[in-house]
Protein backbone atom coordinates (compact mmCIF):
# COMPACT_ATOMS: atom_id res chain seq x y z
CA UNK A 1 0.00 0.00 0.00
CA UNK A 2 1.46 3.69 -0.98
CA UNK A 3 2.17 5.93 1.94
CA UNK A 4 -0.63 8.63 3.14
CA UNK A 5 0.39 11.55 1.43
CA UNK A 6 -0.04 13.85 3.93
CA UNK A 7 0.56 11.55 7.07
CA UNK A 8 0.10 14.55 9.42
CA UNK A 9 -3.00 15.68 8.43
CA UNK A 10 -4.37 12.39 8.23
CA UNK A 11 -3.38 11.42 12.17
CA UNK A 12 -4.79 14.67 13.14
CA UNK A 13 -7.96 14.98 11.36
CA UNK A 14 -8.80 12.04 9.51
CA UNK A 15 -12.30 13.63 8.14
CA UNK A 16 -10.23 16.64 6.30
CA UNK A 17 -7.81 14.36 4.94
CA UNK A 18 -10.44 11.69 3.21
CA UNK A 19 -11.73 14.89 1.78
CA UNK A 20 -8.86 15.38 -0.03
CA UNK A 21 -7.59 12.28 -0.77
CA UNK A 22 -11.21 11.83 -2.51
CA UNK A 23 -10.33 15.14 -4.40
CA UNK A 24 -6.79 13.73 -5.28
CA UNK A 25 -9.04 10.86 -6.98
CA UNK A 26 -11.44 13.07 -8.44
CA UNK A 27 -8.70 14.84 -10.44
CA UNK A 28 -7.01 12.11 -11.64
CA UNK A 29 -9.79 9.91 -12.87
CA UNK A 30 -11.96 12.90 -14.24
CA UNK A 31 -10.96 14.90 -17.64
CA UNK A 32 -11.11 18.75 -16.44
CA UNK A 33 -12.32 20.93 -18.81
CA UNK A 34 -12.76 24.39 -16.99
CA UNK A 35 -10.74 26.46 -19.40
CA UNK A 36 -9.49 28.33 -15.71
CA UNK A 37 -8.44 25.26 -13.88
CA UNK A 38 -5.00 23.45 -14.66
CA UNK A 39 -2.93 21.19 -12.52
CA UNK A 40 0.40 22.40 -10.70
CA UNK A 41 3.08 20.59 -10.18
CA UNK A 42 4.68 19.08 -7.24
CA UNK A 43 7.06 21.34 -6.60
CA UNK A 44 4.51 24.15 -6.96
CA UNK A 45 2.57 22.23 -4.46
CA UNK A 46 5.86 21.91 -1.91
CA UNK A 47 6.41 25.58 -2.42
CA UNK A 48 2.50 26.27 -1.45
CA UNK A 49 2.74 24.57 1.36
CA UNK A 50 5.74 25.63 3.39
CA UNK A 51 6.31 27.38 6.82
CA UNK A 52 6.44 30.39 4.60
CA UNK A 53 2.71 30.31 5.96
CA UNK A 54 3.87 31.71 9.52
CA UNK A 55 5.38 34.63 8.93
CA UNK A 56 3.91 38.33 8.41
CA UNK A 57 5.15 40.50 5.97
CA UNK A 58 3.46 43.82 5.58
CA UNK A 59 5.05 45.97 3.43
CA UNK A 60 7.28 45.49 0.05
CA UNK A 61 10.75 43.28 -0.05
CA UNK A 62 13.31 45.76 1.95
CA UNK A 63 10.06 47.99 3.20
CA UNK A 64 8.20 45.90 5.80
CA UNK A 65 6.69 46.71 9.19
CA UNK A 66 7.33 43.45 10.93
CA UNK A 67 11.01 42.03 11.44
CA UNK A 68 12.82 38.86 10.79
CA UNK A 69 12.24 39.18 6.79
CA UNK A 70 15.84 37.53 5.75
CA UNK A 71 14.35 35.00 3.85
CA UNK A 72 10.62 36.14 2.66
CA UNK A 73 12.05 39.04 1.33
CA UNK A 74 14.35 37.11 -0.85
CA UNK A 75 11.25 35.16 -1.86
CA UNK A 76 9.05 37.84 -2.72
CA UNK A 77 12.18 39.38 -4.83
CA UNK A 78 12.58 36.31 -6.54
CA UNK A 79 9.00 35.91 -7.69
CA UNK A 80 9.24 40.21 -8.66
CA UNK A 81 12.24 39.16 -10.48
CA UNK A 82 11.24 36.56 -12.39
CA UNK A 83 7.75 37.59 -13.49
CA UNK A 84 9.68 40.97 -14.50
CA UNK A 85 12.22 38.34 -17.20
CA UNK A 86 9.07 36.24 -17.85
CA UNK A 87 6.95 38.84 -19.03
CA UNK A 88 8.97 41.37 -20.00
CA UNK A 89 7.51 43.85 -17.53
CA UNK A 90 9.21 47.21 -15.70
CA UNK A 91 7.43 46.87 -12.20
CA UNK A 92 5.60 43.41 -11.03
CA UNK A 93 3.62 43.30 -7.90
CA UNK A 94 3.07 39.46 -6.92
CA UNK A 95 0.94 40.53 -4.12
CA UNK A 96 -2.83 40.32 -4.65
CA UNK A 97 -4.75 37.50 -3.03
CA UNK A 98 -6.51 36.88 -6.23
CA UNK A 99 -7.71 38.40 -9.35
CA UNK A 100 -10.80 40.30 -8.24
CA UNK A 101 -8.46 41.89 -5.34
CA UNK A 102 -5.71 42.49 -8.38
CA UNK A 103 -8.42 44.39 -10.16
CA UNK A 104 -9.78 46.51 -7.15
CA UNK A 105 -6.56 47.99 -6.59
CA UNK A 106 -6.10 48.64 -10.01
CA UNK A 107 -9.34 50.95 -9.68
CA UNK A 108 -7.91 52.18 -6.38
CA UNK A 109 -4.94 53.46 -8.03
CA UNK A 110 -6.74 54.85 -10.98
CA UNK A 111 -10.44 56.13 -10.23
CA UNK A 112 -12.37 57.50 -7.63
CA UNK A 113 -16.25 55.95 -6.63
CA UNK A 114 -18.48 57.36 -9.33
CA UNK A 115 -15.89 57.52 -12.50
CA UNK A 116 -16.96 55.94 -15.14
CA UNK A 117 -15.22 52.72 -16.17
CA UNK A 118 -15.30 50.60 -19.18
CA UNK A 119 -15.09 46.83 -19.28
CA UNK A 120 -16.78 43.72 -21.50
CA UNK A 121 -20.12 42.56 -20.14
CA UNK A 122 -20.39 39.48 -18.05
CA UNK A 123 -22.97 37.82 -20.41
CA UNK A 124 -20.74 38.48 -23.39
CA UNK A 125 -17.26 36.65 -21.89
CA UNK A 126 -16.17 39.64 -19.36
CA UNK A 127 -15.47 39.45 -16.25
CA UNK A 128 -17.44 40.67 -13.29
CA UNK A 129 -14.91 43.19 -11.97
CA UNK A 130 -14.60 44.75 -15.44
CA UNK A 131 -17.56 46.88 -13.87
CA UNK A 132 -20.69 44.27 -14.45
CA UNK A 133 -23.62 46.09 -11.94
CA UNK A 134 -23.64 42.94 -9.13
CA UNK A 135 -19.61 43.70 -8.52
CA UNK A 136 -18.65 46.72 -6.10
CA UNK A 137 -16.78 47.08 -9.36
CA UNK A 138 -20.24 48.43 -10.89
CA UNK A 139 -22.23 49.95 -7.80
CA UNK A 140 -19.09 51.87 -6.99
CA UNK A 141 -18.15 52.91 -10.36
CA UNK A 142 -20.47 53.96 -13.41
CA UNK A 143 -19.87 50.89 -15.26
CA UNK A 144 -20.15 50.96 -19.17
CA UNK A 145 -19.90 47.75 -21.27
CA UNK A 146 -19.11 46.48 -24.82
CA UNK A 147 -19.78 43.16 -26.32
CA UNK A 148 -19.46 41.13 -28.98
CA UNK A 149 -20.95 41.64 -32.61
CA UNK A 150 -24.17 39.07 -33.15
CA UNK A 151 -23.27 38.02 -36.45
CA UNK A 152 -19.79 36.52 -35.35
CA UNK A 153 -19.22 36.84 -32.11
CA UNK A 154 -16.03 38.70 -32.37
CA UNK A 155 -15.56 42.30 -30.75
CA UNK A 156 -16.65 44.81 -32.94
CA UNK A 157 -13.31 47.38 -32.22
CA UNK A 158 -14.99 50.39 -33.91
CA UNK A 159 -17.68 49.55 -32.07
CA UNK A 160 -15.59 49.97 -28.45
CA UNK A 161 -13.78 52.90 -30.12
CA UNK A 162 -17.37 54.71 -30.94
CA UNK A 163 -18.34 53.77 -26.78
CA UNK A 164 -15.05 54.86 -25.37
CA UNK A 165 -14.86 58.66 -26.92
CA UNK A 166 -18.43 58.96 -25.72
CA UNK A 167 -18.36 57.82 -22.25
CA UNK A 168 -14.35 59.10 -21.54
CA UNK A 169 -14.05 56.49 -19.01
CA UNK A 170 -10.75 56.46 -16.77
CA UNK A 171 -9.86 53.14 -16.59
CA UNK A 172 -10.48 50.53 -19.86
CA UNK A 173 -10.46 46.66 -19.86
CA UNK A 174 -9.64 44.16 -22.16
CA UNK A 175 -9.39 40.82 -21.46
CA UNK A 176 -12.12 38.54 -20.17
CA UNK A 177 -13.47 35.21 -19.21
CA UNK A 178 -15.16 33.51 -22.19
CA UNK A 179 -13.22 35.18 -24.74
CA UNK A 180 -12.07 32.24 -27.70
CA UNK A 181 -10.87 34.86 -29.73
CA UNK A 182 -7.34 36.57 -29.92
CA UNK A 183 -7.37 39.88 -28.17
CA UNK A 184 -6.19 42.77 -30.34
CA UNK A 185 -4.25 44.54 -27.27
CA UNK A 186 -2.65 47.33 -30.16
CA UNK A 187 -6.45 48.31 -30.99
CA UNK A 188 -7.54 48.64 -27.29
CA UNK A 189 -4.54 51.03 -26.38
CA UNK A 190 -5.40 53.21 -29.54
CA UNK A 191 -8.81 53.41 -28.33
CA UNK A 192 -7.64 53.94 -24.90
CA UNK A 193 -5.65 57.00 -25.92
CA UNK A 194 -7.91 58.38 -28.21
CA UNK A 195 -10.39 58.38 -25.39
CA UNK A 196 -7.59 59.41 -22.34
CA UNK A 197 -8.11 55.87 -20.09
CA UNK A 198 -5.76 53.83 -19.04
CA UNK A 199 -5.91 50.38 -20.39
CA UNK A 200 -5.72 47.39 -18.04
CA UNK A 201 -5.04 44.36 -19.88
CA UNK A 202 -6.83 41.03 -17.77
CA UNK A 203 -5.05 38.12 -19.10
CA UNK A 204 -5.75 35.85 -16.39
CA UNK A 205 -7.16 33.38 -18.71
CA UNK A 206 -4.27 33.48 -21.22
CA UNK A 207 -0.97 34.35 -19.23
CA UNK A 208 0.38 31.27 -19.86
CA UNK A 209 0.20 31.10 -23.93
CA UNK A 210 1.23 34.41 -23.89
CA UNK A 211 4.64 33.80 -21.20
CA UNK A 212 4.92 30.41 -23.80
CA UNK A 213 5.08 32.53 -26.78
CA UNK A 214 1.30 30.92 -27.97
CA UNK A 215 -0.56 34.67 -27.29
CA UNK A 216 0.57 38.04 -28.57
CA UNK A 217 1.50 39.97 -24.93
CA UNK A 218 -0.02 43.15 -24.48
CA UNK A 219 2.92 44.43 -22.62
CA UNK A 220 4.32 46.90 -25.40
CA UNK A 221 0.39 48.52 -25.29
CA UNK A 222 -1.19 47.90 -21.73
CA UNK A 223 -0.71 50.41 -19.08
CA UNK A 224 -1.42 47.54 -16.11
CA UNK A 225 -1.41 44.00 -17.11
CA UNK A 226 -3.69 42.21 -14.16
CA UNK A 227 -3.31 38.37 -14.16
CA UNK A 228 -4.31 35.36 -11.59
CA UNK A 229 -1.46 32.82 -11.65
CA UNK A 230 -3.11 29.78 -11.18
CA UNK A 231 -4.90 29.27 -14.46
CA UNK A 232 -2.99 29.05 -18.35
CA UNK A 233 0.57 30.24 -15.68
CA UNK A 234 -0.10 26.60 -13.95
CA UNK A 235 0.49 28.40 -10.65
CA UNK A 236 -0.85 28.62 -7.14
CA UNK A 237 -4.38 30.39 -6.50
CA UNK A 238 -2.96 34.26 -6.66
CA UNK A 239 -2.46 37.39 -8.77
CA UNK A 240 0.12 39.65 -10.16
CA UNK A 241 -0.42 43.10 -10.98
CA UNK A 242 2.39 43.80 -13.83
CA UNK A 243 2.99 47.79 -15.47
CA UNK A 244 4.90 50.29 -16.76
CA UNK A 245 7.57 52.13 -13.88
CA UNK A 246 5.27 54.86 -14.37
CA UNK A 247 2.47 53.48 -12.70
CA UNK A 248 4.78 51.39 -9.95
CA UNK A 249 4.10 53.18 -7.12
CA UNK A 250 0.16 54.26 -7.44
CA UNK A 251 -0.32 50.27 -7.95
CA UNK A 252 2.03 49.15 -4.96
CA UNK A 253 0.28 51.95 -3.22
CA UNK A 254 -3.26 50.76 -3.81
CA UNK A 255 -2.32 46.57 -3.11
CA UNK A 256 -0.57 47.70 0.42
CA UNK A 257 -1.95 49.39 1.96
CA UNK A 258 -4.91 50.27 -0.57
CA UNK A 259 -6.25 47.18 -0.11
CA UNK A 260 -4.64 43.99 1.67
CA UNK A 261 -2.55 43.29 4.78
CA UNK A 262 0.61 41.40 4.80
CA UNK A 263 0.94 38.63 1.68
CA UNK A 264 0.71 35.06 1.44
CA UNK A 265 4.30 34.52 1.41
CA UNK A 266 3.40 30.57 0.93
CA UNK A 267 1.61 31.59 -2.29
CA UNK A 268 4.48 34.33 -3.64
CA UNK A 269 6.60 31.44 -3.32
CA UNK A 270 4.43 28.82 -5.16
CA UNK A 271 4.22 31.69 -8.36
CA UNK A 272 8.07 31.84 -8.16
CA UNK A 273 8.39 28.31 -8.89
CA UNK A 274 5.95 29.02 -11.23
CA UNK A 275 7.58 31.34 -12.89
CA UNK A 276 10.65 29.34 -13.07
CA UNK A 277 8.60 26.79 -14.96
CA UNK A 278 7.27 29.19 -17.27
CA UNK A 279 10.69 30.02 -18.46
CA UNK A 280 11.52 26.51 -19.27
CA UNK A 281 11.18 25.35 -22.82
CA UNK A 282 9.03 22.78 -22.02
CA UNK A 283 6.44 25.23 -20.69
CA UNK A 284 6.46 26.79 -24.28
CA UNK A 285 5.81 23.67 -25.70
CA UNK A 286 2.98 23.04 -23.30
CA UNK A 287 1.66 26.67 -24.08
CA UNK A 288 1.84 25.39 -27.68
CA UNK A 289 -0.19 22.54 -27.29
CA UNK A 290 -2.97 23.97 -25.08
CA UNK A 291 -3.92 26.34 -27.91
CA UNK A 292 -3.12 23.25 -30.83
CA UNK A 293 -5.39 20.77 -28.81
CA UNK A 294 -8.14 23.40 -28.45
CA UNK A 295 -8.16 24.10 -32.41
CA UNK A 296 -8.35 20.47 -32.69
CA UNK A 297 -11.15 20.04 -30.22
CA UNK A 298 -12.91 22.35 -31.88
CA UNK A 299 -12.70 21.11 -35.19
CA UNK A 300 -14.04 17.47 -34.13
CA UNK A 301 -16.47 19.87 -32.46
CA UNK A 302 -17.89 21.27 -35.55
CA UNK A 303 -17.40 18.10 -37.50
CA UNK A 304 -20.33 16.70 -35.37
CA UNK A 305 -22.79 19.29 -35.56
CA UNK A 306 -21.75 21.60 -32.48
CA UNK A 307 -22.53 25.48 -32.59
CA UNK A 308 -19.27 26.94 -31.34
CA UNK A 309 -19.21 30.89 -30.01
CA UNK A 310 -16.80 33.15 -33.18
CA UNK A 311 -17.36 29.38 -34.77
CA UNK A 312 -13.67 28.30 -32.95
CA UNK A 313 -10.71 29.47 -31.03
CA UNK A 314 -7.30 30.96 -31.33
CA UNK A 315 -6.28 30.07 -27.30
CA UNK A 316 -7.22 27.24 -24.75
CA UNK A 317 -10.83 27.90 -24.67
CA UNK A 318 -14.41 27.00 -26.45
CA UNK A 319 -17.73 28.38 -25.80
CA UNK A 320 -20.19 25.77 -26.71
CA UNK A 321 -24.19 27.11 -27.83
CA UNK A 322 -25.75 23.85 -26.44
CA UNK A 323 -29.31 25.78 -28.43
CA UNK A 324 -29.94 23.70 -31.48
CA UNK A 325 -28.89 20.52 -29.43
CA UNK A 326 -32.10 21.15 -27.53
CA UNK A 327 -30.20 20.69 -23.97
CA UNK A 328 -29.67 24.06 -21.47
CA UNK A 329 -25.71 24.26 -20.65
CA UNK A 330 -26.65 23.26 -17.05
CA UNK A 331 -28.60 20.13 -17.68
CA UNK A 332 -25.18 18.93 -20.31
CA UNK A 333 -22.57 20.02 -18.04
CA UNK A 334 -24.49 18.25 -15.07
CA UNK A 335 -24.80 15.19 -16.89
CA UNK A 336 -21.03 15.73 -18.40
CA UNK A 337 -19.95 15.53 -15.00
CA UNK A 338 -21.53 12.16 -14.43
CA UNK A 339 -19.72 11.18 -17.61
CA UNK A 340 -16.63 11.85 -15.90
CA UNK A 341 -15.64 15.34 -17.96
CA UNK A 342 -15.83 18.56 -15.74
CA UNK A 343 -17.12 21.67 -17.65
CA UNK A 344 -18.80 24.48 -16.35
CA UNK A 345 -22.15 26.18 -17.61
CA UNK A 346 -21.80 29.83 -19.01
CA UNK A 347 -24.22 32.11 -20.84
CA UNK A 348 -23.32 32.86 -24.63
CA UNK A 349 -23.31 36.15 -26.03
CA UNK A 350 -26.58 37.53 -26.77
CA UNK A 351 -28.51 34.57 -24.24
CA UNK A 352 -32.13 34.50 -24.03
CA UNK A 353 -31.72 32.24 -21.03
CA UNK A 354 -30.36 33.58 -17.29
CA UNK A 355 -26.81 33.64 -15.93
CA UNK A 356 -28.14 30.06 -14.08
CA UNK A 357 -29.56 28.19 -16.60
CA UNK A 358 -27.76 29.51 -19.65
CA UNK A 359 -27.70 28.23 -22.99
CA UNK A 360 -24.17 27.13 -23.30
CA UNK A 361 -20.77 25.37 -21.34
CA UNK A 362 -17.43 26.58 -21.69
CA UNK A 363 -14.62 23.99 -22.03
CA UNK A 364 -10.71 24.25 -22.46
CA UNK A 365 -7.29 22.50 -22.98
CA UNK A 366 -4.93 23.66 -20.24
CA UNK A 367 -5.36 20.56 -17.93
CA UNK A 368 -5.58 17.69 -20.66
CA UNK A 369 -2.32 18.91 -22.24
CA UNK A 370 -0.40 18.87 -18.74
CA UNK A 371 -1.31 15.51 -18.44
CA UNK A 372 0.45 15.05 -21.71
CA UNK A 373 -2.98 14.38 -23.83
CA UNK A 374 -2.06 15.52 -27.60
CA UNK A 375 -4.47 16.77 -30.76
CA UNK A 376 -5.00 12.83 -31.58
CA UNK A 377 -6.89 12.20 -28.28
CA UNK A 378 -9.08 15.40 -29.40
CA UNK A 379 -11.55 13.52 -31.45
CA UNK A 380 -12.27 10.92 -28.59
CA UNK A 381 -13.13 14.08 -26.53
CA UNK A 382 -15.81 15.55 -28.77
CA UNK A 383 -17.16 11.94 -28.89
CA UNK A 384 -17.62 11.70 -25.31
CA UNK A 385 -19.25 15.24 -25.01
CA UNK A 386 -21.50 14.45 -28.36
CA UNK A 387 -22.26 11.28 -26.54
CA UNK A 388 -22.96 12.73 -23.18
CA UNK A 389 -25.11 15.90 -24.46
CA UNK A 390 -27.00 13.29 -26.68
CA UNK A 391 -27.22 11.00 -23.65
CA UNK A 392 -28.86 14.28 -21.60
CA UNK A 393 -31.38 15.39 -24.13
CA UNK A 394 -32.81 11.14 -23.66
CA UNK A 395 -32.02 10.80 -19.89
CA UNK A 396 -29.54 8.13 -20.96
CA UNK A 397 -27.81 7.61 -17.55
CA UNK A 398 -26.12 4.24 -18.55
CA UNK A 399 -24.54 5.56 -21.40
CA UNK A 400 -22.96 8.67 -18.47
CA UNK A 401 -21.24 5.72 -17.08
CA UNK A 402 -19.92 3.79 -19.82
CA UNK A 403 -18.52 6.89 -21.11
CA UNK A 404 -17.27 7.62 -17.33
CA UNK A 405 -15.33 4.37 -17.82
CA UNK A 406 -14.02 4.96 -21.06
CA UNK A 407 -12.35 8.62 -19.51
CA UNK A 408 -10.78 6.91 -16.56
CA UNK A 409 -9.26 4.13 -18.74
CA UNK A 410 -7.73 6.84 -21.06
CA UNK A 411 -6.26 8.88 -18.21
CA UNK A 412 -4.67 6.29 -16.62
CA UNK A 413 -2.15 6.41 -19.04
CA UNK A 414 -1.94 9.90 -18.21
CA UNK A 415 -0.80 10.53 -14.92
CA UNK A 416 -1.57 14.31 -13.70
CA UNK A 417 1.28 16.44 -12.38
CA UNK A 418 1.04 16.75 -8.77
CA UNK A 419 -1.01 13.95 -7.94
CA UNK A 420 -0.02 10.43 -7.10
CA UNK A 421 0.11 7.74 -9.51
CA UNK A 422 -2.67 5.14 -8.87
N1 LIG B 1 -13.60 32.31 -12.22
C1 LIG B 1 -12.72 32.59 -13.33
C2 LIG B 1 -13.05 31.76 -14.52
O1 LIG B 1 -13.47 30.63 -14.33
O2 LIG B 1 -12.90 32.20 -15.64
C3 LIG B 1 -12.68 34.02 -13.65
O3 LIG B 1 -12.39 34.72 -12.51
Amino acid sequence: MTAHRQPALLATDPELASLVTAEETLQAQTLRLIPSENYVSAAVLEASGTVLQNKYSEGYPGRRYYEGQQNIDRVEALAVERAKGLFGVEHANVQPYSGSPANLAVYLAFAKPGDTVMGMALPMGGHLTHGWGVSATGSWFRGVQYGVRAEDGLIDYDAVRDLALAERPKILFCGGTALPRTIDFEAFASIAQEAGAVLVADVAHIAGLIAGGAHPSPVPYADVVSTTTHKTLRGPRGAMLMCKEEHAKAIDKAVFPGLQGGPHNQTTAGIAVALHEAAQPSFTAYAHAVVANAKALAAALLERGFDLVSGGTDNHLILMDLTSRGVPGKVAAKALDRAGIVVNYNTVPFDPRKPFDPSGIRIGTPSLTSRGLSAEHMPAVADWISRAVDAAAKGDEPALGVIRSEVADLLAAYPAPGLPVA
